[in-house]
């Protein structure tokens, strides 16, 4: 998939509660740098905890991600470098009890939180760009996979292999 930056993005129909357990997963090239641009998310929003995860780009250049209960946003910033120009995994799994963030198969986030997600029932999973906040990423997106619980070390080597 391919977006302009200016207006493109792909709204995929709602998954249904995930639960508290979850991974959602990718690969993306980046073709500009610009702040706060969803790869994706799920939500009604990007930004202001109206969303169950996302996964950003933010001040150019890091990823940034955040899951949400009702009542709280856990937003975690500049957690990995985004770089333009090459094909990059991303893995964002949440078992319940901790959150973890992959890219190109190597674990480079982990944060010990115990909540309920918020699944924000009746919104889909919104990628590459955000209509309500006009945000949208300059990028291809490719392989987005999305499950109802963790994938473990070896499963999502073995699938991004
Ligand atoms: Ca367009």
């Amino acid at each position: 998939m391919s977006f302009d930056g200016v207006d493109d993005y792909v709204v995929a129909p709602d998954i249904g509660n995930l639960g508290n357990r979850f991974t959602v997963m990718g690969w993306v090239y980046k073709i500009n740098s610009f702040s706060d641009r969803p790869i994706i998310f799920k939500g009604y929003k990007n930004t202001y905890r109206n969303y169950t995860f996302r996964v950003i780009e933010r001040y150019s250049n890091y990823f940034d991600v955040g899951i949400c209960s009702p009542v709280t946003e856990y937003y975690h910033s500049n957690i990995s470098t985004f770089e333009n120009n090459q094909w990059i995994s991303f893995v964002l799994t949440y078992d319940g009890n901790s959150l973890r963030f992959y890219k190109n198969s190597n674990l480079v986030f982990q944060n010990n939180l115990n909540i309920n997600l918020d699944p924000y029932n009746g919104f889909g999973v919104k990628i590459g760009g955000d209509n309500i906040d006009g945000q949208y990423l300059n990028a291809l997106i490719d392989e987005i996979r999305i499950y109802n619980r963790p994938l473990s070390n070896d499963e999502i080597r073995a699938i991004l292999k």
